[in-house]
């Protein structure tokens, strides 16, 4: 039964159809359908395809952003089930999120960002196109426990070195755990980054955020 709302939320990503997308996850989110599945196989196998079919030439901007906005509207339905099953009221940690310099991607931010709410981490999300001497400041500002980067584009990754250098230019390196994801990441390169941890995706995100803390997941 899940796989039939999984289907249909990815093609009506893919038909760029935001109120069939929104009319989707609440059907599945009444029959119980759990909505980290519905991101992972719903929202996300559609954007994958929209992303496919972008290198292939099949379609264009202004498809990836009616399918970026459908998508918005099946994460703002998600989003009060998965904060309600959650554990919300928890005081786990403190993450600084942003999106890297350059970078307009903020779809799979926004749902690491609730996940980690859900969980009982505190987000303080900054949004997406932000400086690393931005992203330090606000880390400062709330006494951050971890600082959380995305990225989905190969021409940013070269922020995530750099912002560790800058951590460590400052004098506060140890004083912050650095948490890393996004489509173009992958483990190595968070660790040859300097980075803490890394995170292909929402669910393990929350594990390793919980394992960055010394909390047993
Ligand atoms: C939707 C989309 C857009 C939308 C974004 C809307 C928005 N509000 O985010 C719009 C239309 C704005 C857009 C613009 C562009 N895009 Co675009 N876009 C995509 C697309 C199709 C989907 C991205 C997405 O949201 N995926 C779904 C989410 C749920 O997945 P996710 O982001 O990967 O996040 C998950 C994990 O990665 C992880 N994660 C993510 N962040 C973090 C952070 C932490 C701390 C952790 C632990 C985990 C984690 O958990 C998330 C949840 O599971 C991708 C293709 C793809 N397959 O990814 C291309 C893609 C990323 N875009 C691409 C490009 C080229 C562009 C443009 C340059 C196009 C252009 N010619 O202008 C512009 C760039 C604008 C800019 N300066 O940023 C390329 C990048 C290629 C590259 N080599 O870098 C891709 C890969 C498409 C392609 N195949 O070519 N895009």
């Amino acid at each position: 039964m899940s796989q039939t709302h999984f289907d249909n939320l990815r093609d009506a990503i893919t038909s760029l159809n935001a109120a069939a997308a929104a009319d989707t996850a609440t059907q599945a989110i009444a029959e119980g359908v759990e909505p980290v599945d519905l991101i992972t196989n719903g929202i996300r196998a559609g954007l994958d395809i929209m992303g496919e079919k972008f290198t292939n030439g099949d379609c264009f901007l202004p498809e990836l952003m009616l399918a970026g906005r459908a998508a918005d509207s099946a994460v703002a339905i998600i989003e009060p089930a998965m904060l309600a099953s959650g554990n919300a009221d928890e005081k786990l940690g403190k993450v600084v999120m942003a999106t890297v310099k350059d970078d307009l991607h903020d779809i799979g931010k926004n749902i690491v960002a609730l996940m980690l709410r859900s969980a009982g981490f505190e987000v303080i999300d900054l949004g997406c196109d932000k400086s690393k001497e931005e992203i330090f400041a606000a880390a400062e500002e709330n006494n951050a426990d971890i600082v959380g980067l995305s990225t989905l584009m190969t021409t940013c990754m070269a922020f995530i070195p750099e912002f560790v250098e800058l951590l460590k230019s400052k004098g506060v390196r140890d004083n912050y755990k650095v948490l890393v994801g996004g489509a173009p990441l992958n483990p190595q390169f968070a660790e040859e980054s300097g980075c803490d941890g890394y995170a292909a995706d929402a669910s393990k995100c929350v594990e390793m955020a919980k394992q960055l803390m010394g909390i047993a997941a």
